[in-house]
């Protein structure tokens, strides 16, 4: 299955190749890797993975650079409590599995290694719901339909019959549940309900998982927020929305680059927007663009142009430049792509 997606149906994550465990069951010093900026997909997915392999013969690390954690999310690596691969672990390494992350330049393995072949082709197993993924591992498993890597790596766990212990239960939970945005957009499928559902059987604490995840916004975060109310505008008939926040907002704010996570909501929440954008200077000069549509409208193609990538309806770019100057060049390729999609009546 080399350099092809598994067969994919709206409800077929639960179709788990036998590959997959396989490859992962060769390796005896991996190091499991994700994203850059890592949501709590990424770190559910990951530590999850390393958790649930380790025993006496084997011993995975999770690849997580200095300032990879958001405030918010600090507290799912307390939990899990596995060790972060250091520089000799990468010589070491045996095999790398790398948890949703569309291309293998976007994995978060550091400043250091990050233009250097670090993989030395050494075989790693690309486990992914990006429909944008490039299939660089030696075994690739890509379900775009999958509501989250965490929803896939639950039902790997299943079918190589590993233990599912009550915290490897809460890191993906918490993967689902965010990547669906508290179970309500429509990637939310009978699927994922279910490694949900087996997942809270399995010991979550759902009110305490919520209220960590969802009620639990430092005053840093939520003066963030503010700034970014502050900065909306609606424009198209009220159909696009967008907003920025700039370096010296952001620290202004008393947040880093690993704050920016979910804001795009905000924007996305408002009544009649179908195309929702984000766009954050997390470093001087460098802006990340988030992109949402909503019902029919797609976005990946338009993040696309920007040279980024993610899902048909939640894309993200970053491109080198503030976000005044951002704002300028997307905001009318956003107008047309809204306009090829759906010719306003008026
Ligand atoms: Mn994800």
């Amino acid at each position: 299955m080399n350099g092809s997606s598994a067969k994919s149906t709206r409800d077929g994550t639960a179709i788990v190749p036998a590959q997959v465990a396989d490859a992962i069951n060769q390796m005896r010093r991996p190091i499991a890797i994700a994203h850059v900026r890592p949501d709590a997909d990424a770190l559910g997915s990951m530590f999850s993975i390393a958790l649930a392999w380790a025993n006496d013969a084997v011993t995975p690390r999770v690849a997580l650079p200095p300032g990879s954690l958001s405030q918010r999310l600090a507290f799912l690596f307390d939990m899990a409590d596995v060790p972060v691969a250091t520089s000799e672990d990468f010589v070491q390494a045996d095999g790398f599995i790398t948890l949703d992350t569309a291309k293998q330049s976007r994995c978060h393995v550091g400043t250091e290694l990050k233009d250097t072949d670090w993989r030395k082709g050494r075989p790693l197993v690309n486990i992914d719901h990006h429909g944008t993924n490039t299939m660089y591992g030696s075994v690739d498993w890509v379900v775009a339909d999958a509501s989250s890597t965490s929803e896939m790596v639950y039902y790997l766990l299943r079918a190589a019959g590993k233990e599912v212990t009550p915290t490897i239960a809460a890191l993906l939970f918490a993967g689902i549940q965010t990547d669906t945005s508290g179970f309500a957009l429509p990637n939310t499928t009978a699927s994922a309900l279910r490694a949900a559902g087996e997942l809270v059987h399995a010991g979550v604490d759902v009110g305490d998982l919520g209220e960590r995840l969802c009620h639990s916004q430092s005053r840093s975060e939520f003066a963030l927020l503010r700034v970014i109310y502050d900065n909306t505008k609606v424009v198209a008939d009220g159909r696009i929305a967008y907003s920025t926040a700039s370096y010296q907002e952001i620290t202004g704010s008393g947040c880093t680059a690993a704050d920016i996570d979910d804001q795009i909501s905000v924007v996305r929440a408002l009544n009649g927007v179908q195309l929702a954008m984000l766009f954050t200077e997390g470093e001087p000069g460098k802006t990340r663009i988030n992109f949402r549509g909503a019902g029919e409208v797609t976005v990946v193609e338009l993040a696309g142009r920007f040279n980024g990538g993610g899902h048909s309806r939640a894309a993200g770019a970053l491109v080198d430049s503030g976000p005044e100057e951002t704002v300028e060049r997307v905001l009318p390729a956003a107008i047309e792509h809204l306009s090829s999609l759906s010719p306003s009546s008026s």
